[in-house]
């Protein structure tokens, strides 16, 4: 089951101008930056009631965030939405002809669980599912 929407994610070229904007428009700091690794990305968190804000910088040049850039620019990336069970929302999924991007769910930021779909077959938008983990 889909719960809600964990975050919504901005790819950033210019960072230190990007979070002040945003940092502007919300109201807040930003209270988290988290470097993941196996993405080739360096977080950075703005909390919006129960929702956050990730604003995504790309520390390595075959990133996704630095394909993403170089192709269409800064903008919106990708809306993550928290699911109770990512194996099952994965095979439910896939089932129903979505293309799921892992075989496994892969280990992210906020030590969550993830698994993103496919741009081509949900609508033109990037959608990663996560799952929360207990610490
Ligand atoms: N939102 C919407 N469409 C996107 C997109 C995005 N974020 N990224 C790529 N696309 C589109 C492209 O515009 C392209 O469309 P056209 O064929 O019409 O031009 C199509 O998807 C294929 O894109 P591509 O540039 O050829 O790029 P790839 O196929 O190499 O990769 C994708 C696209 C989504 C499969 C890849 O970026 C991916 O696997 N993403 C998941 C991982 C990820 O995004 N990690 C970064 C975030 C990590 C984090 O949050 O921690």
């Amino acid at each position: 089951m889909v719960k809600y929407i964990d975050h919504i994610a901005i790819a950033v070229s210019d960072l230190v101008s990007t979070v002040q904007v945003f940092e502007t428009i919300l109201g807040t700091s930003i209270y988290k930056k988290e470097l993941v690794a196996s993405e080739g990305v360096q977080t950075y968190f703005l909390q919006l009631g129960g929702t956050k804000i990730e604003l995504l910088e790309s520390v390595s040049q075959d990133s996704a965030i630095a394909k993403f850039i170089h192709k269409k620019g800064d903008g919106m990336h990708h809306i993550a939405l928290e699911v109770d069970d990512i194996y099952q929302e994965m095979d439910r999924l896939k089932a129903a002809g979505i293309e799921v991007l892992n075989d496994i769910p892969k280990k992210g930021a906020d030590n969550k669980l993830i698994c993103f779909l496919h741009p081509k077959t949900t609508g033109g938008v990037l959608i990663e599912l996560v799952q929360s983990q207990v610490e």
